[in-house]
């Protein structure tokens, strides 16, 4: 997975198989269930301070607020990837590997 991202040169690409790999059970959203699991396995592989207010339960919400642009709780693709387009923030975020 990480060399499929590594090989698309384009941000939108990247940011699309990005959404896949969050995407754990493939129906085309990302829940917060979802999303906290990979930001477990980034803070790991990161060696981030879990507890306090980085934690990636409090990020998760955080990152819900600014990119559920429908409210409906859950990320479909087109908010995930102008999301993290919009937001330099978050795109470091959720996608360390896409500078
Ligand atoms: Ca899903
Ligand atoms: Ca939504």
């Amino acid at each position: 997975m990480a060399l499929s991202i590594t090989a698309q040169q384009d941000p939108q690409k990247k940011l699309e198989w990005t959404f896949f790999m969050y995407d754990i059970n493939h129906n085309g959203f990302i829940d917060k269930k979802e999303m906290r699991k990979i930001m477990n396995a980034i803070y790991d592989l990161f060696d981030e301070e879990k507890s306090g207010p980085n934690s990636p339960f409090i990020k998760v919400d955080e990152i819900f607020l600014k990119m559920d642009s429908n409210g409906d709780g859950k990320l479909s693709k087109e908010e995930f990837v102008s999301g993290c387009l919009q937001d330099d923030y978050l795109k470091k975020l959720l996608a360390p590997s896409i500078s």
